[in-house]
């Protein structure tokens, strides 16, 4: 289990909430948790490159997400992975002449520094991979005797005829529902993202790895009954996330590029495991794209939070700048961006810094609206934007305006800190 230090949160007069979120598979607004604790499973990092603005705005978006349902007065349980082995991580670990063990502990300690600074509250479990091998071997152990997986043969070099193990799709009658494309898209993107299609000897070309037989320069665990080898992509994050928070859970994220096929295969996986559910509601950040292409690892078109942090930008601007932006549209990575939310990061400290302000108790109640509104951060802050504005324009004592408040810059800063994690 790994962490990094939780920022205080403070309290704030009343309660929000409820928080309604578009649900990626029905299209509709929905409540995002229904019972006193949320649960919620954030997929996490694969960590062979630093955090780019990405990964950033995905995992800020469900901290506020976090942050909305604390202040409704839930009790929120949020687990997370560190895919620390996997293809890309291990073929840039061999690229660089670096031992994949190394590359992912440096590049999650790095990932860490930057949510740190970034005031994400981190995960009350945040589970490596390779820790949780022996659940995910039981799993897959579960699946196949259950009729839900099944081995293919593995190329002579494994030296024996356990095979590797794949689940069989069509056991589970609900699969489809989660991103609901046709099937020419599915295979589209599997082949695109991390599945196998063309692998001879597969029931269903979509069927996806469980379990992957030890092979020559890979590394490698106890498989129990399964052999020696390592999980498959979906499955670990189906275990993980069961285990952290039970089935069913409220809310399974990430961003856009996990819906198909990886939630969706997550989703089945959870389904045949225990009872019948996976996640009630699949919540997607958008893109963050740099000049038009979506910013990715293996484009190589990063920007780096650790980098913009190394040349003295703010934290709290970089946050802001993605707050500037609704979750779960795709947007471009600027430095003009960047330059307007330091701007207004400025002006919102000078206005919560001064002797006063109009009254905090419309601005918090309607912010709290624009978050249970399918977390609306644009609106919150222009709302923000306004009370700043005319805080900053009354002079020091309101000018005789009825409605100036000594206390309002103490409540908006705490509103501003606990909402929307930005502290000056
Ligand atoms: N380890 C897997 C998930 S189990 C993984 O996708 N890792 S990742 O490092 O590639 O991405 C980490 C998170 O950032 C995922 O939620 C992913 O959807 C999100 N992400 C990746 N690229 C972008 C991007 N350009 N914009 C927004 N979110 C992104
Ligand atoms: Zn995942």
């Amino acid at each position: 289990m790994l962490t990094w230090p939780s920022p205080f949160v403070p309290s704030l007069p009343g309660r929000g909430g409820p928080i309604k979120v578009r649900d990626t598979s029905t299209g509709g607004l929905v409540v995002a948790a229904e019972g006193p604790t949320a649960t919620l499973y954030v997929c996490g990092i694969t960590p062979y490159d630093a955090t780019h603005m990405g990964h950033a705005a995905t995992y800020v978006a469900f901290d506020v997400l976090g942050r909305a349902w604390r202040d409704a007065g839930h009790t929120v349980r949020y687990a997370s992975n560190v895919t620390d082995v996997d293809d890309p991580l291990l073929e840039r670990a061999t690229a660089t002449g670096v031992d994949w063990r190394d590359l992912a502990v440096e590049q999650t300690a790095l990932y860490a520094r930057d949510m740190t600074a970034l005031g994400v509250i981190p995960p009350d479990v945040w589970s490596g991979v390779v820790e949780s091998v022996p659940t995910v071997v039981a799993a897959v152990e579960k699946l196949l005797a259950a009729g839900a997986a099944y081995r293919v043969p593995t190329p002579d070099e494994v030296g024996d005829e356990l095979g590797d193990v794949y689940a069989d799709l069509s056991a589970d009658d609900a699969f489809g529902a989660v991103a609901g494309l046709d099937a020419a898209t599915m295979l589209a993107l599997s082949a695109e993202r991390g599945g196998d299609p063309d692998r001879p000897g597969k029931r269903d070309p979509l069927d996806p790895l469980l379990w992957r037989r030890e092979r020559a320069g890979e590394p490698a665990w106890d498989g129990g009954s399964l052999g020696r080898g390592r999980p498959g992509w979906h499955i670990e994050c189906a275990v993980i996330a069961r285990d952290a928070l039970g089935l069913p859970f409220d809310v399974e994220g990430g961003g856009s590029d996990l819906l198909f096929p990886h939630h969706e295969m997550s989703t089945s996986h959870a389904r045949l495991l225990d009872s019948g559910h996976g996640a009630r509601v699949h919540l997607h950040a958008g893109m963050v794209g740099l000049e038009g292409e979506k910013m990715s690892k293996s484009r190589g078109n990063l920007v780096l939070v650790s980098r913009l942090l190394a040349d003295g930008e703010d934290p709290m601007a970089i946050r802001l700048a993605i707050l500037a932006h609704r979750y779960r549209d795709d947007w471009d990575w600027t430095a003009a961006g960047l330059a307007e939310a330091s701007e207004r990061l400025a002006t919102w400290h000078r206005s919560v810094s001064g002797n006063g302000g109009p009254s905090a108790d419309t601005l918090l109640t309607d912010v709290r609206a624009a978050l249970a509104d399918d977390l609306d951060t644009p609106r919150a802050l222009a709302l923000v934007d306004a009370w700043a504005q005319s805080a900053l324009a009354s002079g020091a004592d309101g000018g005789g305006d009825e409605d100036w408040d000594e206390g309002a810059p103490g409540v908006v800063g705490r509103m501003l800190d606990a909402l929307l994690g930005i502290r000056f």
